[in-house]
């Protein structure tokens, strides 16, 4: 069962338990400031231990299994499926992750409230991997505190064979003549931004009023849909259980190159950008290794074995140098410039995460 805690409600949480704060040794009076965290403890030099919390299919086993190889480091891999999931799980955890893998808006509401450890660039040489347009973004400037995974977007997956329509967007997605053929995330962030892009509305303005616009549209959405799926939503498309879907990119890409029946559309409406980062909770006890692990996820050749198996928008230039053509031109995988120029991002919308998973929630359940 998912666990649907909103981001600030878990943050204060997290602040409230103590968890939050560094180690009894560190200064704990020391006022919050991002630009003076508090130096790191150094007693983690002889663990052996990795502790990783990530988003569900994107970190291959083989890439986890190498880093052992080469390190002795022994890891221990948690799996989430939405972003407010890990912050619950964080929160209760009181310290025993040493990564997490938090999307943008996530990391910049971690980096206010000081609940993420500094990295040391010096640990870190293959930061210069990363395309410029994924450093320093403003939910974390400089990189003080996360690294780039992987970027994405959302966008949707047509089954030609059983849909001849042409699709463009949301609105053609939910019809009523695809009832019990859909596929959709498992996110209620997600959910209500389609209904924000279709009415035409910022979707970083989640006011009460462009709320009740909403609410018509994911209530008559929603009985739609058959399959709520974050972690694998290619397979309900591959078992011919739903004929559509609408599902992060790396599914798509999936899903194109498994066969040339799937069509991948970016909503007309308009997509989101996300920027997946790896990161250290202040609570961590492997701070070394965690830094150890950062720089070989961003090596080209892991990150190219993560984009075989994820593919995903690989932020890694020297990664996507090591790509083949076919690859680089899944358009699921990589949208072109022009496509992302126009993406929006997703930002903290403190309280109202509340309403979303509230609305979303009663309406699933009808
Ligand atoms: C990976 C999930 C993609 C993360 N399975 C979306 N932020």
């Amino acid at each position: 069962m998912k666990t649907h805690v909103t981001l600030m409600a878990a943050l204060a949480a997290f602040a409230l338990a103590g968890c939050g704060k560094p180690p009894a040794t560190g200064s704990s009076t020391e006022p919050k400031s991002a630009s003076s965290p508090a130096p790191a403890k150094k007693t983690e030099t002889a663990s052996k231990n990795l502790n990783i919390f990530c988003w569900s299919e994107y970190i291959p086993q083989s890439v986890i299994e190498q880093f052992t190889q080469e390190t002795g480091i022994k890891v221990s891999v948690e799996n989430y499926a939405s972003n407010e999931e890990m912050l619950a799980k964080l929160m209760a955890g009181g310290g025993s992750y040493d990564i997490i893998q938090p999307s943008e808006y996530v990391v910049g509401a971690l980096v206010k409230e000081d609940l993420l450890h500094p990295i040391d660039h010096a640990k870190i040489p293959n930061l210069k991997n990363i395309a410029p347009q994924f450093l320093n973004m403003s939910f974390d400037p400089g990189n003080k505190f996360s690294v780039p995974f992987m970027a994405g977007t959302v966008g949707i997956v047509i089954n030609t064979d059983l849909i001849k329509d042409d699709i463009k967007g949301f609105a053609d997605v939910f019809q009523d003549k695809y009832k019990q053929n859909i596929v959709v995330l498992d996110d209620a962030r997600e959910i209500v931004t389609w209904g924000l892009f279709t009415q035409g509305a910022p979707i970083n303005q989640v006011t009460d009023e462009n709320l009740e616009k909403v609410k018509p549209l994911i209530a008559k959405w929603l009985p739609l849909v058959k399959v709520y799926d974050s972690d694998s939503p290619k397979t309900a498309l591959l078992n011919g259980d739903v004929a559509i879907g609408v599902v992060w990119g790396g599914e798509g890409a999936i899903l194109l190159n498994e066969d040339k029946k799937f069509k991948w559309v970016l909503p007309a409406e308009g997509t989101h950008l996300f920027i997946d980062s790896l990161a250290i909770p202040k609570t961590a006890k492997n701070v070394d290794n965690a830094e150890a692990f950062m720089n070989f996820i961003l090596r080209p050749d892991v990150s190219k074995q993560i984009s075989d198996a994820f593919p995903y928008t690989n932020p890694n230039l020297a990664a996507r140098e090591l790509l083949t053509p076919e690859q680089r031109a899944n358009p699921a995988s990589f949208p072109t410039e022009e496509e992302i120029a126009k993406m929006q991002t997703f930002e903290d919308i403190g309280q109202q995460a509340s309403k979303i998973d509230e609305i979303v929630t009663s309406l699933k359940v009808q």
